[in-house]
């Protein structure tokens, strides 16, 4: 079960995967009697509880313990994931953004572009619900790449990244690509063994968005703000969407870029680069 949104296979009990019961009124009835003086309905706020979540059904208690039981075990596997890499002297960023930002178009002309400029070696697993379509983009530039098929779930974990490890026997000092099912919330809990996450948000989703998905913006250490391109066309204010970034993670970093035309590319192998060697310097001195 995913215990952001309380999605998967029905593998915790009483979670029915369809949420036929969309009986609203009656399961949020506030019991007692709003005067709507201005005229308008009241906002409604999930997840309020000290779990964070609501699944109906189940307490806030019961939830915080399903949780942390989850959470716990994937941090064993991201744990041990991030050991393997630290032995093969790998730098690994997990990538994340909703459906459709350019992640895997800005991977295939990264990877282009670190080919040829001999930048060592690389691996890329593949996070989506279903298809190896981004797999089989990855691998006709050469890279090799895993895709893994979450099915119902709505983000990779830690153990289905540590399969993935295996089957790509990862070089030393591989940059490693795992690219997150596209979903801008639940992938921003579950750690994946990476050095750091990127999130990847394009120019045409608006700027308000990481105000509206601030767990996910607040989880990455830099924002590549792509289809830079196509800014003349969509109304879009790139200060403001920098400063909305900055305001929910004020240490984030931010790269302009764009997967169509290359623009920024040089700037983000530049960061990636930087914090490989960074790490690998902080390994050395252990
Ligand atoms: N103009 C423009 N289009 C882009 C850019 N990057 C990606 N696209 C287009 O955006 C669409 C989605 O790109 P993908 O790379 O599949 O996005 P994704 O984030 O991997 O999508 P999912 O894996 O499904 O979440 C495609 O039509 C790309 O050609 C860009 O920088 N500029
Ligand atoms: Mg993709």
């Amino acid at each position: 079960m995913c215990t952001v949104c309380g999605c998967g296979d029905g593998q915790v009990e009483g979670l029915s995967h369809h949420h036929d019961d969309h009986d609203h009124g009656a399961s949020h009835e506030h019991g007692h009697h709003h005067h709507h003086h201005h005229g308008h309905a009241h906002d409604i706020h999930f997840g309020q509880g000290p779990a964070g979540v609501e699944v109906p059904g189940m307490t806030q208690e019961r939830l915080i313990e399903i949780e942390t039981g989850i959470l716990s075990q994937n941090d064993r596997y991201a744990a041990a994931n991030r050991e393997k890499l630290s032995a093969l002297e790998a730098y690994a960023v997990n990538l994340v953004s909703s459906p459709g930002s350019g992640k895997t178009t800005l991977l295939c002309a990264t990877i282009n572009a670190m080919t040829a400029r001999g930048a060592g070696p690389v691996a890329v697993i593949e996070g989506d619900q279903q298809t190896s379509n981004d797999a089989d983009r990855i691998r006709a530039t050469g890279a090799p790449a895993c895709q893994v098929n979450t099915g119902k779930g709505c983000h990779l974990d830690g153990h289905m990244v540590g399969h993935a490890m295996k089957h790509l026997n990862i070089q030393p000092q591989s940059t490693l690509f795992i690219e997150n099912v596209g979903n801008l919330v639940c992938p921003a809990a579950f750690d994946l063994g990476e050095d750091a996450k990127v999130a990847v948000i394009s120019v045409t989703e608006g700027e308000d968005k990481p105000l509206k998905y601030p767990d996910m913006f607040t989880a990455a250490r830099i924002a590549l703000l792509n289809k830079i391109d196509l800014s003349p066309f969509c109304d879009v204010d790139l200060e403001l969407y920098e400063a909305n970034l900055r305001r929910v993670n004020p240490t984030i970093e931010i790269i302009r870029v764009s997967a169509r035309t290359g623009e920024g590319l040089d700037l983000w192998l530049g960061w990636l680069e930087s914090q490989a060697a960074a790490k690998r310097a902080k390994q050395a001195a252990e």
